[in-house]
């Protein structure tokens, strides 16, 4: 134990949650970080943030994520352009039980790349999974548009936990693969 928090990560990320309000993308780090789950909604007021150790054992690494939590209400859209300077990767997180949020997903995607004039590497993250009564976004729509985008598609659920590290996880090795690339 001791011997692994002395460990020093070997690369630093900072990462944007993105997607509009209520998708989840504060209780998604919130279950990443701290493994706990509000259920009452309180909106985010311009961005939070959050630190946390990822091991990749298939990689042999370990990397020091910084989680900017951005607020994703329409009215804090100038102050969140300050927020995404640096990041080097972001999961775009819809809600599976609202469609509005899912046709959203190209105009988060726009105001990163706009802001941070040039493109990062994204998970996309349809989220809310265990509401299967409610849900109105399939996967095999979710898959479609990802796959049609180059990006990778994860289910998760915050509530249950359910593929919570994984999202994480799976940006940590799209990112590290993109930084070997450009080396
Ligand atoms: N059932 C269920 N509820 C969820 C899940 N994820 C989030 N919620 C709920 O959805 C609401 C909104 O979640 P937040 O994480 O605050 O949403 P947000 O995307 O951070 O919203 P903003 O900060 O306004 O951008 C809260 O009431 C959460 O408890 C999930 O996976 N399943
Ligand atoms: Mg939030």
């Amino acid at each position: 134990m001791r011997c692994e928090r002395m460990t020093t990560a070997a690369y630093r990320f900072k990462i944007v949650m993105l997607g509009d309000g209520a998708v989840g993308k504060t209780a998604l780090t919130t279950r990443f970080t701290q493994d706990s789950f509000e259920a009452d909604y309180k909106r985010t007021i311009g961005a939070d943030f959050a630190i946390k150790r990822v091991n990749l054992p298939d990689r042999n690494v370990i990397v020091s994520l910084a989680v900017w939590d951005l607020a994703g209400q329409p009215r804090f859209e100038v102050v969140r352009q300050s927020f995404y300077r640096g990041a080097r990767g972001g999961l775009l997180v819809y809600d599976v039980t609202r469609r509005r949020t899912f046709l959203n997903v190209e105009r988060w995607k726009e105001e990163a790349f706009k802001a941070l004039g040039t493109e990062i590497p994204l998970v996309i993250v349809a989220n809310k999974v265990d509401l299967v009564d409610d849900r109105v976004v399939t996967t095999k729509e979710g898959k479609k548009y990802a796959k049609s985008k180059g990006h990778v598609y994860v289910e998760s659920s915050a509530l249950t936990g359910e593929n919570v590290e994984e999202s994480y996880s799976t940006l940590c090795t799209t990112m590290l693969d993109a930084t070997k690339k450009s080396k």
